[in-house]
């Protein structure tokens, strides 16, 4: 199905610089569902986690040291395509490569502040939420996808 859950996340930097709100407001005025969302602060621990699939990079450790060394937003988001929309929305892995538009585009130059993370399969996105949404997330009806979908 095309109706789909993705996990995507504010990281430190993007918290730091004051960048929430803007995200937030790019997917909620596109049309998606927002159903989850909270802030933690990740230990080393769930870093190492979050980035097992990376654990035998050399950047790893700093990657996970940056990763918690403060507060993240953890959001869940639905929608038609979402788990692609959202990636196509940050933007490119690296911010030099990323467009004009993109959230990696409009606010980061480096790759290790690249503002925000975003589930690249439906496998991932259903392992990051299961790791990030334990609890579970808000399966609320939106009176406007009506103007939304057709
Ligand atoms: P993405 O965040 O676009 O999914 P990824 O999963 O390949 O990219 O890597 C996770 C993060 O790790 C990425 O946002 C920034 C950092 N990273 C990736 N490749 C890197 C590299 N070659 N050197 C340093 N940091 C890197
Ligand atoms: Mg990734």
């Amino acid at each position: 199905t095309n109706r789909e859950r993705t996990f995507l996340a504010v990281k430190p930097d993007g918290v730091q610089r004051g960048l929430v709100g803007d995200i937030i407001a790019r997917f909620e005025k596109r049309g998606y569902k927002l159903v989850g969302l909270k802030m933690v602060w990740p230990t080393m621990e769930m870093a190492q986690t979050h980035y097992k699939d990376l654990s035998k990079k050399p950047f790893f450790p700093s990657l996970c040291q940056f990763f918690s060394s403060g507060p993240i937003i953890c959001m869940c988001w639905e929608g038609k395509d979402i788990i692609k929309q959202g990636r196509q929305m940050l933007g490119e892995t690296q911010p030099l490569a990323s467009k004009p538009g993109s959230i990696r585009g409009d606010y980061s130059i480096d790759l290790g502040r690249n503002i925000c993370h975003g589930s690249d399969s439906p496998e991932a996105a259903a392992h990051e939420l299961e790791m990030w949404f334990p609890e579970g997330v808000n399966d609320w009806g939106k009176t406007v996808d009506s103007w939304v979908y057709e």
